[in-house]
């Protein structure tokens, strides 16, 4: 309130304030910052209006509907997974869900949900804003599946946001539900191995910000790339839940190489390697109702350790799956409010919910509250249409070519972007047949990557398997496969088709350890130096991120330092800019807010520049924009 008055206070606005004014008044210390940080938004909704987001290009603004806001529950919040936790440590809490009646749910919406639907683009705003009802009137949820997988990714790199600030805040709105991430084994949150002390580091900072559980998995399945991970976590005293992806088909007997015993083995050595949970990882939807009741079985029957299951709905099998797992005694399962749900998403909570009516093990949850949150969901979607990409029904061919949830639209995407799109039925077939190639390998990123490379090349460029073999030697890989054949994200489960590696590697010679062995260690404060005499942020958590991914977080400070923190748009704005004469209110920090309406947009200059002028809490601004088209 105050500063805005001061804003608007026509003494200053005309700059004829002088020095007295401002030592009578040392809050106004405060107000170059906002000022600043006003005219960098300004920049923002102003580039945004005359050019478009980004990577969706410019776009009229659309109407939307009002978002249907949960009703706000008042007082503390109800105990829940979070107190129990930590009220015992990992191991007596393992034990706490194996006695557990009622199968638990983790509510995936705000990670692997909208990773797999929506392109990861959802933002921190729109989350936030429901968190705590949410958290009040579900108390009972195992976990909030909310960070990691491609959202650290994404954040920085489409939404100018900071993953770890996003973090952060979830955590403060959701003080009694576990927070719950997932992460890539050695390749923490990026697509290849990193050196062992950005790993632990990463592990350290995650639980630190607010992460208790992890769910731990390589693309590859292999325990060697996640052992470090798992001890990291354990000496966080957090929960290591430790995942086995699940590939191919159990109940064919034709594809034999990952069989039920191969998962049963599996499941054994992450028990041995200090997992708190196992989890199964369906990151395709591949397990079918049977298969799943027939894993969750087994795997009930060969380790003393709580079982998650996690799986994708793309067949529409989904609550099958989950529903026969139940029968097997799962304990804990993945789902999403249902506005966010299907299709290449988790099934949906309430679908869940209502497919166990009559069961003494319906999980413990209101359903008029999935109801209501799944309302507000369904009224956010929206707002994400532009990379809303998904099927809107079931489709049984991933069953064929057995792609990750969170690839498929993005690789329809990718291989439109090439000029593929037209042959996208030959792209599905020819994913599982590199697949075959690559000896049958278990797809997920970045694994799923590297296939999908393949993939696209060789349908670009018109190869067959046997043009491979036959003219290899001239063939110009891509560098992700190559990469892959090196041995780089790790040895596939009964090793390389050595005869294509051979062909691929042209002479090179691969890793014949796990990645991470061969890597040196970073220096974290010679880092710190160089972000810092870039002039960016060089916290723990920004090296970090740094380490992983240089060049975004790069882009990322450079754009922060151009437009400010656009995260505090409505994401209306954020994607489309603004419209003649409408106003928005933001909130720049807690309790201080910018009204903000465009007055007008001039024609461009001779060069292209155009002038747009707001009103900003009162006062005219003027902003300059290139106008690019
Ligand atoms: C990820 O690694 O981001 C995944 O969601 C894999 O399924
Ligand atoms: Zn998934």
């Amino acid at each position: 309130g105050f500063l805005i008055n001061v804003l608007k206070s026509p003494s200053f606005v005309d700059g004829s304030y002088n020095v007295n004014f401002i030592d009578d008044h040392p809050e106004l210390f405060n107000l170059p910052v906002v000022q600043d940080r006003g005219t960098k938004l300004l920049k923002y909704i102003g580039d945004t209006t005359i050019n478009g987001y980004a990577g969706l290009g410019k776009q009229e603004k659309p109407i939307f509907e009002p978002l249907e806001m949960p009703v706000p529950v008042k007082g503390a919040y109800p105990d829940g997974t979070k107190q129990v936790f930590e009220s015992m440590g990992a191991e007596k809490f393992s034990k706490w869900i194996l006695d557990q009646k009622k199968v638990l749910v983790t509510d995936t919406t705000m990670r692997d949900a909208h990773q797999s639907l929506l392109a990861t683009r959802v933002r921190t705003i729109d989350m936030l804003r429901v968190m705590e009802t949410a958290s009040k009137k579900l108390p009972n949820f195992f976990s909030y599946e909310c960070w990691g997988g491609a959202t650290f990714d994404v954040a920085y790199r489409f939404l100018y946001e900071d993953p770890w600030e996003r973090l952060r805040q979830m955590r403060a709105k959701s003080p009694n539900i576990l927070l719950q991430m997932l992460i890539r084994g050695a390749n923490a949150v990026g697509y290849t191995s990193y050196p062992d002390n950005v790993v632990k580091n990463f592990v350290e900072l995650s639980a630190k910000n607010g992460i208790d559980v992890f769910r731990v998995f390589d693309s590859l399945n292999s325990l060697d790339n996640m052992y470090g991970t798992i001890q990291a976590v354990r000496e966080t005293g957090k929960i290591a839940e430790v995942a086995l992806c699940y590939t191919g088909d159990i109940l064919n007997a034709n594809r034999t190489k990952y069989d039920l015993a191969y998962y049963v083995n599996m499941a054994k050595e992450l028990q041995n390697a200090g997992a708190n949970i196992i989890a199964i990882k369906d990151m395709a939807g591949l397990l079918k109702p049977e298969a799943s009741y027939q894993l969750v079985a087994a795997l009930k029957d060969a380790v003393d350790l709580p079982i998650h299951l996690h799986t994708h709905d793309g067949s529409g099998n989904a609550v099958g799956t989950l529903s026969r797992a139940v029968d097997a005694g799962v304990d804990i399962v993945d789902a999403a409010y249902s506005a966010f749900a299907g299709g290449t998403s988790q099934p949906s909570m309430s679908t869940f919910y209502y497919a166990l009516s009559g069961k003494d093990r319906q999980p413990d949850l209101d359903i008029d509250a999935m109801e209501e949150m799944s309302r507000y969901w369904a009224t956010v979607r929206p707002y994400y249409k532009g990379v809303d990409k998904a099927e809107p029904y079931p489709n049984t061919e991933v069953y064929q070519h057995e792609m990750p949830g969170g690839q498929f639209s993005n690789l329809r995407q990718q291989a439109k972007a090439v000029g593929l799109g037209e042959k996208w039925n030959d792209v599905k077939k020819m994913y599982h047949h590199v697949s075959m190639m690559f000896g049958d390998i278990i797809k997920v990123t970045p694994s799923s990557k590297v296939v999908g490379d393949m993939t696209l090349f060789m349908i670009q460029n018109n190869l067959t398997e046997k043009d491979i073999y036959e003219k290899g030697d001239i063939l110009d890989f891509p560098q992700s496969v190559v990469e892959f054949f090196e041995g780089r994200i790790g040895i596939p489960y009964q090793g390389f088709p050595e005869k294509l590696q051979k062909i691929i590697l042209k002479g090179g010679q691969p890793l014949t350890e796990r990645p991470g062995k061969s890597l040196a260690p970073v220096d974290f404060e010679a880092v710190r130096k160089k972000l810092s005499d870039a002039g960016y942020k060089h916290e723990d958590e920004d090296i970090n991120a740094y380490c992983q991914y240089a060049k975004v977080f790069k882009d990322y400070n450079e754009n922060i330092k151009k437009y400010g923190d656009a995260g505090v748009l409505d994401t209306p704005t954020f994607f489309f800019g603004m419209q003649k004469n409408e106003e928005i209110h933001v909130e720049i920090e807690k309790g201080k807010d910018l009204i903000i309406t465009l007055i007008n947009i001039s024609d461009p200059d001779d060069s292209g520049l155009r002038t747009i002028t707001f009103m900003f809490n009162g006062a005219e601004r003027e902003i300059q924009v290139q106008d690019k088209s």
